[in-house]
């Protein structure tokens, strides 16, 4: 039996974890936390029976803890707020914590659960890409694996299996190129957050679909990548594959290119994180490659997609930096999802936050969180 808790159990990623969970049966849920649907933490919970559940607003922790002490799981302890979450990802009997999070609120909590010892599978990108070098090097300290729950992470990680580091040449990151793909700025002034919704390939959350779409995902999945298995950016080239098949590839230093493959399904990278190093059976749907027919592969418009340039930028910077774009990029993306920004604002908004920042250096966790909160505090005041 592999004990767990899920972090952001009702998102997106949260929810396929519990399918998984379901298909490979010995896992037992510790914990299970979630921002504000308690319907469906409810339901989870009858299912699952936790421990313990956290919700990040305080009435709704109130109202079912109620609806719960009338059923059989009138034992779970209910709780709110950032205590809560972190409670659930350093609880006693946990070993591994499921991060799936949106944005920057799993920082503390990973952070925090690190420092238990508990190992991480992680879909919330945006830990690593603010926290970098702090939660790496807490992780290294502790002897913690963080696995990555992220389908490309998956995937390097999959294609780095028995083979040295030393010999890598570089990392191929693949990326849909999302929904505006081929077109030009001039296209993109006018979109609304409808259009920017539809994913061609990846069912996903309405925060990393914007990404997707501005392509800041692969910005940030490229910091992700580098303190994840700690290479250079350098090495780091982003391949634009619209099929999504080819999930991302390694290449070595004698010309072998090694990717992972499979149908566009998150299920894939969790069971894998929720089972390494060994794999388990499922009945998901498997990757016919004669239906597919072609792989096709393009270099990235830079130039029209320009939060991608942006993310090198800030880990070329680094130190705080990348906090800083992550959060003025959270800040513009919720604005745009509002209907109160354009697309095309986005990056501008992330880049003018990035220009006005004396970056630090050398930081703690108190320190990053400012950072954070500097960040996003400045992209509000130039939307206002
Ligand atoms: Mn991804």
């Amino acid at each position: 039996m592999k004990k767990i808790s899920i972090l952001g159990s009702t998102g997106s990623i949260g929810i396929q974890t519990l399918d998984v969970c379901r298909n490979l049966k010995n896992i037992k849920i510790e914990a299970l936390t979630a921002n504000s649907n308690i319907d469906l933490l409810e339901k989870q919970v009858m299912e699952f029976n936790p421990k313990l559940v956290s919700v990040m607003d305080k009435a709704k922790a109130e109202e079912l803890s109620e609806r719960l002490s009338k059923t059989a799981a009138s034992n779970v302890k209910v709780l709110y707020g950032m205590e809560g979450l972190i409670e659930a990802a350093t609880i006693k009997s946990a070993e591994t914590i499921v991060v799936s999070v949106v944005g920057n609120i799993g920082i503390r909590p990973t952070y925090e659960a690190i420092r238990c010892r508990k190992e991480i599978a992680l879909a919330t990108k945006e830990v690593l890409v603010s926290g970098g070098s702090l939660i790496t090097n807490e992780a290294i300290e502790n002897g913690v694996r963080i696995l990555p729950v992220d389908s490309e992470h998956s995937a390097i990680f999959q294609s780095l299996q028995g083979n040295s580091m030393n010999s890598i040449r570089r990392i191929i990151l693949t990326a849909s190129g999302g929904p505006f793909r081929g077109m030009k700025r001039k296209d993109l002034f006018n979109v609304t957050a409808k259009d920017a919704l539809k994913h061609p390939n990846w069912d996903m959350g309405a925060k990393i679909t914007i990404d997707s779409a501005t392509m800041m995902n692969k910005g940030l999945e490229v910091i992700e990548a580098k303190w994840l298995f700690n290479v250079d950016v350098n090495k780091i080239d982003v391949v634009v594959h619209p099929q999504s098949i080819l999930h991302s590839a390694v290449e070595y230093n004698d010309g072998a290119v090694i990717g992972q493959m499979g149908v566009p399904d998150m299920k894939v990278p969790i069971s894998y994180a929720l089972t390494y190093p060994n794999r388990a059976a499922n009945n998901f749907e498997k990757l016919d490659l004669t239906k597919i027919g072609t792989l096709t592969f393009e270099e990235p418009d830079a130039e029209t997609f320009e939060c991608l340039s942006l993310a090198y930028r800030a880990i070329e910077t680094g130190g705080t930096m990348p906090a800083v774009l992550n959060a003025a990029n959270e800040t513009a993306v919720a604005e745009f999802l509002n209907g109160r920004i354009g697309f095309m604002d986005i990056p501008n908004i992330i880049k003018e936050t990035m220009n006005a920042y004396t970056v630090k250096h050398n930081y703690s966790i108190d320190e990053l969180l400012q950072a954070d909160e500097w960040g996003r505090s400045f992209a509000r005041t130039i939307i206002k």
